[in-house]
């Protein structure tokens, strides 16, 4: 069972996240939300993956609600299904999370870079929820190029091998199968950000920073208890390079709406979601191909009633 937002999303909130690829959705988690994310965060920080290894004082952890039962009560249960869904006008089904931490002290920035080119998905229905129980002020937010997540562009991921001065990564991205996942299932055990392969056919990130002025850039004031809402294909960074007294934790789900297919990319750089490999998918075939993986987690009202929702939400009503 979901628990409904403490307000519904607006009209105008849904039409921002279409028009600029992102919206800060103010105060929909209740306190006990909040306080379940700084639990799970605070479980899943407590045991590293070998996935941050290299990122310095930067923690960058994958799958945590797969290992962190508060995490997964996120998923399963608080207001977060709804409120994507309700933004995206479709089902969503989950397809991955991410922790990111950064102790207090000096607070390392997020490079710019897009989501979905990190991954084997593709579609327009691409939605990231971003929750934080810390107070996160403008000079620490999330950044996004308003607009970005329509351009016609990917761009290179910022980690993974370069094939061009590391020969091993050109053998295997010579020798790479395109029906079959560049990062196999082991990749959940030992894998780092350094694994993977960079796609030589993709451009490199724009340098937004040294070219501030020339981008319409988004940030906010964030507050525990809102969600910030980003496109997958968006570029965003979050600003660093100034102390902070606490640390800033954050979770970060991965939301599929209705058009979202597989994609092998040979540039991958987080493996598949671990149940996924067993249906060894195709590219282009539909996520909604694999219920038994990504289930439905929310969905609007007249919804096809022979497609079973995961978790009902227990609420006024589900309209929109
Ligand atoms: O929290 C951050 O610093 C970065 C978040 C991010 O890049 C993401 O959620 O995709």
């Amino acid at each position: 069972m979901i628990s409904a937002p403490q307000r519904a999303v607006t009209d105008d909130e849904v039409e921002a996240f279409h028009r600029d690829g992102a919206v800060l959705v103010k105060g929909v988690l209740a306190p006990e939300w909040v306080e379940l994310a700084a639990q799970g965060l605070d479980a899943a920080i407590a045991e590293p993956d070998a996935m941050s290894a290299d990122l310095g004082p930067l923690r960058v952890d994958q799958f945590p609600a797969a290992r962190c039962s508060p995490l997964r009560r996120l998923i399963d249960e608080s207001p977060v299904a709804e409120i994507v869904g309700t933004t995206l006008r479709s089902p969503v089904r989950f397809y991955m999370d991410q922790l990111f931490y950064k102790p207090a002290g000096l607070v390392p920035p997020t490079d710019w870079h897009q989501d979905t080119c990190y991954y084997n998905v593709d579609g327009t229905d691409l939605i990231r929820a971003w929750v934080s129980p810390d107070p996160v002020p403008r000079h620490l937010s999330l950044e996004v190029v308003r607009g970005s997540h329509r351009w016609n562009a990917t761009y290179s991921p910022l980690a993974g091998r370069d094939p061009d001065r590391d020969d091993d990564a050109r053998r295997l991205l010579e020798q790479a199968d395109p029906d079959r996942p560049m990062l196999g299932p082991d990749a959940h055990d030992g894998w780092t950000y350094w694994s993977g392969v960079k796609d030589p056919s993709l451009p490199p990130v724009p340098d937004i920073e040294a070219h501030r002025d020339s981008f319409d850039i988004l940030g906010w004031e964030y507050e525990p208890g809102d969600v910030l809402l980003f496109h997958g294909h968006i570029l965003h960074s979050a600003l660093g390079g100034v102390e902070s007294a606490g640390p800033r934790r954050a979770h970060a789900s991965l939301w599929a709406g209705a058009d979202v297919v597989y994609r092998h990319r040979p540039g991958q750089v987080i493996p598949d979601p671990v149940d996924l490999y067993q249906h060894r998918p195709r590219t282009g075939q539909p996520l909604v191909d694999f219920p038994d993986v990504f289930p439905v987690q929310w969905a609007p009202t007249g919804h096809d009633p022979s497609v079973p929702i995961a978790q009902r939400s227990e609420r006024r009503n589900n309209s929109r």
